[in-house]
């Protein structure tokens, strides 16, 4: 729709009227036109605000330029106020809290580190030992930028563990007198689980074992002079199984179990040291009233190559297992057996921790409370791991502490990429 004015004209005329008008309902009405209409054109031209000054000299200032402008500069200097003391309050009170914040932040007392060992309670300290893979070969160039395994890697690596763990136990503000290893499985690579296996290992199966022996013997032997009293639990993996395919041999009826016979027969003087091998796949260890499941975990399904549900699935089920077997046990009792409250957790074994190998990669997960501490491996690589499954970890193996109270109080992976 055409514009009934022509924004211009009227701005000139309207300048030309406004000296003798004293507001701008004057000047429209000098011009013969709607306030709001005339007042739309001035906004349009960009001519409402200087029009005022003129205005108000008409109205009966003195002089346009001082107190119009003057003015004017009030109205501006109002908002600009408003606006910055609603900003100027919202800084006062930041500072005043901030303030406020570094008040309590000042008043802090230095802490002062409690007495080493003294008024701390004791701990029992344990290193998950599984997956070295003696024998494994992977020489520098064959796996591209992935890294390199061998036999004399493995054994390194071993030894930096046991040290390591050593070390840390011994270094914690509580007192630690009793260290225990859980031997997982797979200390040998074998050579004929798979087609082609016996390309990639630098020793034969009997050599795998008795190095694997060595480096296990050297280990526990060093922690038998480091503790007061030194446990191992040994349980098999399924690399050092003596049959072809899986399944067919007994829980026993591996090599894992020379390598652990062969060091408890070499390590039979340390009176502190106790080895226990187990002719079951698993076994429960309690340290104070916890409970400790440990097991290699081969035999869990993956979905799309992530055993994320099979070991959930296994947790779960081994809970009920052995749960249910000791409220059975409890059941059968004597009617007349009166127990303590404490005796009775002694019998239970539901567990309340499971430590698990197998998966060469370090996790921690809780599952409906049970927490499972998946133990990493020494190889990290392998020409299998890379080049079928695409997948490599960091050589790692997992350590934590027990306390009386609170169970797996902390834990610590023990890294071994700088361990060649
Ligand atoms: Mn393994």
């Amino acid at each position: 729709m055409p514009r009934k004015y022509d924004t211009d004209v009227v701005a000139k005329q309207a300048k030309e009227v406004c000296r003798q008008c004293k507001d701008l309902a004057d000047v429209a009405r000098a011009l013969g036109m709607n306030r709001r209409t005339l007042e739309d054109c001035l906004t349009r031209t960009g001519l409402k605000r200087p029009l005022f000054p003129a205005l108000l000299v008409a109205s009966g200032a003195d002089s346009m330029d001082d107190n119009a402008s003057l003015m004017l500069q009030l109205d501006h200097w109002k908002r600009t106020a408003k606006r910055q003391e609603k900003q100027l309050l919202n800084r006062r009170w930041l500072a005043d809290e901030l303030a406020g914040m570094m008040a309590v932040r000042d008043s802090v007392p230095v802490p002062k580190m409690k007495p080493k060992g003294d008024t701390m309670q004791e701990q029992v300290a344990v290193l998950e030992y599984s997956d070295p893979h003696f024998g494994m070969y992977a020489p520098p160039g064959q796996l591209g930028d992935f890294g390199h395994y061998d036999s004399g890697m493995a054994e390194r690596r071993t030894l930096h563990v046991f040290e390591t763990f050593a070390r840390l136990a011994k270094q914690q503000p509580f007192p630690v007198r009793t260290a225990k290893v859980y031997c997982l499985g797979d200390n040998v690579e074998h050579s004929h689980m798979r087609p082609g296996q016996a390309k990639q290992t630098d020793l034969h199966v009997v050599q795998q074992t008795l190095r694997a022996a060595d480096a296990i013997t050297a280990g526990l032997q060093l922690l038998s002079s480091e503790f007061e009293q030194v446990e191992a639990h040994c349980v098999p993996g399924n690399h050092g199984r003596t049959t072809q395919r899986a399944g067919e041999n007994l829980p026993d009826e591996t090599y894992d179990h020379l390598c652990y016979h062969l060091a408890a027969r070499a390590l039979s003087r340390q009176e502190n040291l106790k080895i226990k091998i187990y002719t079951a796949w698993y076994f429960i260890d309690k340290i104070f009233s916890w409970n400790f499941l440990g097991l290699h975990c081969e035999d869990v399904m993956s979905y799309s190559g992530v055993p994320w549900y099979g070991i959930g699935r296994a947790v779960r089920s081994y809970y009920m297992m052995l749960g249910h077997t000791t409220m059975k046990e409890l059941r059968a009792l004597p009617q007349n057996k009166t127990m303590e409250v404490r005796e009775m957790f002694d019998l239970l074994r539901f567990p309340d921790a499971v430590c698990i190998g197998h998966f060469h990669n370090r996790f921690m997960w809780d599952v409906m409370g049970v927490e499972v501490l998946a133990n990493g491996s020494l190889s990290g690589v392998s020409l299998y791991s890379t080049k079928r499954l695409r997948k490599l970890s960091v050589p790692q193996q997992l350590m934590f502490f027990v306390h009386p109270d609170h169970g797996v109080a902390f834990r610590c992976p023990i890294e071994l990429s700088g361990v060649g």
